[in-house]
């Protein structure tokens, strides 16, 4: 049967995130890519895509380097990818630096035409079919992938032009929501479209964030029937990104249990977190697998998840490597976190009657937290106004 596959592209579109300008380190270095990759690898993630080497001399040393290194760390055949215009020079260079695949990609829509190729549609086909049909005739075992640019703002009539001219060469047809501009339905309508008309070719999806819909227009592609998966860590990608690796299998593994096979998904949290190392921020709060998903910060929440976890923790995030949950003292907490804090925490001799009269006062008090105080200083300076002592 179809697996599913998640192609990272972290080093690809992932380095066209702006999020690398604000944290002021603009490229990863290379020691970086090389954890990184070590942790794309150790999740079990096998498709994993590079800039062409034309963007830059650095990028081109990298590619190379990572290659090897790929190698070095697993037995496993991996799939390593360029993501090239469909151009000859991108194509030769790629292969010299040992990419076993192409990610080939033009622009067809009115506005990618009018700005990028400018060509006309007629001259934009010939190129991309011209182009394809030489490289597969030049390596008929090559893995090659190509994509419509903006595919989701292109005439259907002109998207089947362009597919229909190079679909005998190609092994997948991407479908690339460029500017993030698709819904769900969407989505459905022009997958089943495609396999309709290229039933012997494997498709793919980018789907950019721009209205925070690039997760479940990924559910949807699948679902239809969409076999390869373009995602990055953090969802790191040109503008709000795309996808994130571990929101993609985390969401995709409850329709497709098979995926816990396929992947190593305890490995999903601590990439984040090695993500988060490198970029010097936390792993962000909306990102799925994380331990913002098991924290809890209400009164009635925390007091149902100290007896019963599964009231407020539906998803089984410890398969994915959140190990642990959390529940933050604060101006939201009842009495009884407080109990718990003070009793299991600070190891104090409290009862739940005194906890209930401290938990009054903290609730009073909570302006002070914040600006004076931190809720725990706050806490035990109640605690020792009650004459609350540690256990003897
Ligand atoms: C871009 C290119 C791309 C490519 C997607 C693909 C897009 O940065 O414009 O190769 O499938 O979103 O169209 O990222």
């Amino acid at each position: 049967s179809r697996r599913i596959e998640v192609v990272d592209t972290t080093f690809r579109d992932g380095q066209q995130s702006p999020l690398l300008f604000d944290t002021e380190k603009y490229r990863f270095t290379l020691e970086e890519k090389k954890l990184l990759l070590a942790g794309l690898l150790e999740l079990g993630v096998t498709h994993v895509e590079f800039f062409s080497p034309v963007v830059g001399m650095a990028e081109e040393r990298d590619v190379r380097e990572l290659i090897a290194h790929a190698k070095a760390l697993t037995g496993r055949e991996l799939r390593l990818l360029a993501h090239c215009r469909c151009h000859p020079d991108d194509i030769e260079r790629s292969l010299e630096v040992g990419c076993n695949g192409l990610n080939l990609y033009l622009g067809v829509s009115p506005l990618a035409q009018r700005h990028n190729a400018q060509k006309s549609l007629e001259e934009a086909v010939a190129l991309a079919s011209e182009v394809i049909r030489s490289t597969r005739a030049r390596h008929p075992g090559l893995y090659l992938r190509f994509s419509a640019e903006d595919a989701f703002r292109t005439p259907k009539e002109d998207l089947f032009r362009l597919y229909d001219a190079v679909a005998p060469y190609v092994d997948t047809l991407g479908l690339p929501d460029t500017v993030g501009m698709a819904e769900p339905e969407d989505v459905t309508a022009l997958v089943c479209a495609l396999r309709e008309r290229y039933p012997g070719v494997d498709l793919e999806c980018h789907f950019h964030n721009d209205r925070g819909l690039a997760l479940a227009n990924v559910l949807a592609a699948v679902r239809a029937g969409v076999r390869y998966v373009d995602a990055s860590i953090w969802g790191l990608a040109e503008r709000s990104g795309i996808p994130s690796v571990t929101g993609v299998l985390f969401n995709l593994s409850k329709r497709h249990p098979e995926l816990a096979e396929q992947y190593q998904l305890s490995q999903c949290y601590p990439l984040n977190v090695l993500m988060a190392s490198i970029l010097g921020t936390l792993v962000p709060y909306t990102e799925p697998v994380s331990l913002t998903n098991r924290t809890h910060t209400a009164g009635v929440h925390q007091k149902a998840v100290l007896n019963e976890k599964k009231v407020y923790e539906a998803h089984n995030l410890h398969d994915f490597g959140v190990d642990k949950n959390q529940l933050l003292l604060g101006p939201l907490s009842g009495w009884n976190l407080i109990y718990y804090y003070l009793k299991e925490v600070e190891a104090l001799e409290i009862s739940k009657e005194q906890a209930k009269e401290i938990a009054h006062e903290f609730k009073r008090r909570t302006h002070e937290i914040g600006r004076s105080k931190k809720p725990e200083e706050l806490l035990l300076e109640l605690a020792q106004s009650h004459g609350i002592r540690k256990h003897a």
